[in-house]
C-alpha cells in the first residue's frame, strides 16, 4: 500500500469544490428506476443510461470522481471505450462500488447486514486492473421500533472496517457509507442519536482494523428527521444537527465527507449542503461534499425516459445538477441558480 497514493487520490476527489457522481446502482435498483418511468430493463439500457452520464462533455467542471457497478465496469462506450477509461480522459476519476448488497440479517428482523467479504480481495485486483482507483461499500442501518440493535450496528460497521482495510491494501481509497434510512416516523433528535452511535461504532472499528484515517473517505447520511415524521425541522436545523452530531464522531484525520443524498428532493440536498458550508465549514475539519446519485441523476433520468433523442437534455439536466451542488460546496447555492441554465 502507498499511503501517499492513497492521500492524493482522497484529496483530489474532494478538491476543487467538486464531489462524486454515484452511478453504482445495481441491476435491481437501476431496474427499478426505469420501470417507474417505462424505461425496458435491459443491459443495453442500462448502459445507454451509463454512457449518456460518462460522455457528458463538461461534467469534470463540477465531478471529481464517478463509482461505477460491476456490470458498467465491464461496459463500453458505442465506440468500444470502457466506461472506466471514458471517465479517466474526461479527468474524473472511476470508482467501484464492492459490497454485493444488504441483506435481511439472520435473527434480527427488519435489520439489514451488508455482504460481499468473500473472494473481496481478488475483485479489487481485478477492479484495480481495469482502472478503478477508489471503491465504496454501505452500510444499512434502519430506524424503527427498538431498532436499530446493537449487534446490527457493531455486524456493519466490522464489515465496513474489513472492507476499507482491503481496499487501503489493494491500492485503493476506500468510501466508507454508513447509512442510517430517512424511512420512518422518527424525529430529527432520533436520527442524530443513531448516526452518532453508528459513526462512533464505525470508527472505532476502523481504528481496530487499522486504517490510514488520511486515506478514507465517509459517506453518510444528512441528520434528518424520518419522511413520515410530522415535524420536518428546517434547512439551519438539519444543518447544526448534522454537523454537531459529527464533531462529536468523526476524526479530524478522513480526507473528507462526501454526503449521500438518501432519496432527498434533489433541489433540498443542494440547499443543506450550502447551509452547512455557507454556516458551519470554518468550525469542521474536513471538506464537506458529496456523493450524490438520485439527487444528481433524477432530472437527467426522467427527461431521457429511455429514448436517445432525449439525450442532450438528459445531460444539460446532470450537468445543471452537478453545478448547483458544486455551488453548494463554495456556499455560493441559490434557488434562483436552478431557473439558469448551464452552459
Ligand atoms: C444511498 O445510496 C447511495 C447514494 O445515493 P443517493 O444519493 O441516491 O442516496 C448510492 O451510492 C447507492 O449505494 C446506490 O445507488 C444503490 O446501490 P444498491 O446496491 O442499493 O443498488
Amino acid at each position: 500500500m502507498n499511503s501517499d497514493t492513497l492521500m492524493n487520490t482522497a484529496q483530489t476527489l474532494v478538491a476543487g469544490d467538486k464531489g462524486i457522481l454515484a452511478m453504482d446502482e445495481s441491476n435491481s435498483t437501476c431496474n427499478r428506476r426505469f420501470a417507474a418511468w417505462g424505461i425496458p430493463q435491459t443491459e443495453e439500457r442500462r448502459r445507454a443510461y451509463r454512457e449518456l452520464l460518462v460522455s457528458t462533455p463538461g461534467l469534470d467542471q463540477s465531478i471529481s470522481g464517478a463509482i461505477l457497478y460491476d456490470e458498467t465496469i465491464r461496459q463500453q462506450l458505442k465506440d468500444g471505450t470502457p466506461f472506466a477509461q471514458a471517465l479517466t480522459k474526461a479527468g474524473i476519476i472511476p470508482g467501484i462500488k464492492v459490497d454485493t448488497g444488504a441483506k435481511n440479517m439472520a435473527g434480527f428482523p427488519g435489520e439489514k447486514i451488508t455482504e460481499g467479504l468473500d473472494g473481496l480481495r481478488e475483485r479489487l485486483a481485478e477492479y484495480v486492473q481495469m482502472g478503478a482507483r477508489f471503491a465504496k461499500w454501505r452500510g444499512v442501518i434502519v430506524i424503527g421500533d427498538g431498532i436499530p440493535s446493537r449487534s446490527a450496528i457493531q455486524a456493519n460497521a466490522h464489515a465496513l472496517a474489513r472492507y476499507a482495510a482491503l481496499c487501503q491494501e489493494a491500492g485503493l481509497v476506500p468510501i466508507v457509507e454508513p447509512e442510517v434510512l430517512m424511512d420512518g416516523e422518527h424525529t430529527m433528535q432520533r436520527c442524530g442519536e443513531v448516526t452518532e452511535e453508528v459513526l462512533r461504532t464505525v470508527f472505532h472499528q476502523l481504528y481496530v482494523q487499522r486504517m490510514m484515517l488520511e486515506g478514507m473517505l465517509l459517506k453518510p447520511n444528512m441528520v434528518l428527521p424520518g419522511l413520515a415524521c410530522p415535524q420536518q425541522d428546517t434547512v439551519d436545523e438539519v444543518c447544526e444537527a448534522t454537523i454537531q452530531c459529527f464533531r462529536r464522531a468523526v476524526p479530524a484525520a478522513i480526507g473528507g465527507i462526501t454526503f449521500l443524498s438518501g432519496g432527498q428532493p434533489a433541489e433540498l440536498a443542494s440547499a443543506r449542503l450550502n447551509a452547512m458550508n455557507v454556516r458551519l465549514a470554518s468550525q469542521t475539519p474536513w471538506p464537506l461534499a458529496f456523493s450524490f446519485a438520485r439527487a444528481i441523476q433524477q432530472p437527467a433520468l426522467e427527461i431521457w425516459s429511455g429514448q436517445d433523442a432525449n439525450g442532450s437534455a438528459a445531460q444539460k439536466a446532470l450537468l445543471h445538477r452537478a453545478h448547483c451542488n458544486r455551488m453548494a460546496r463554495r456556499g455560493e447555492y441559490n434557488a434562483q441558480m436552478e431557473s439558469v441554465e448551464v452552459s
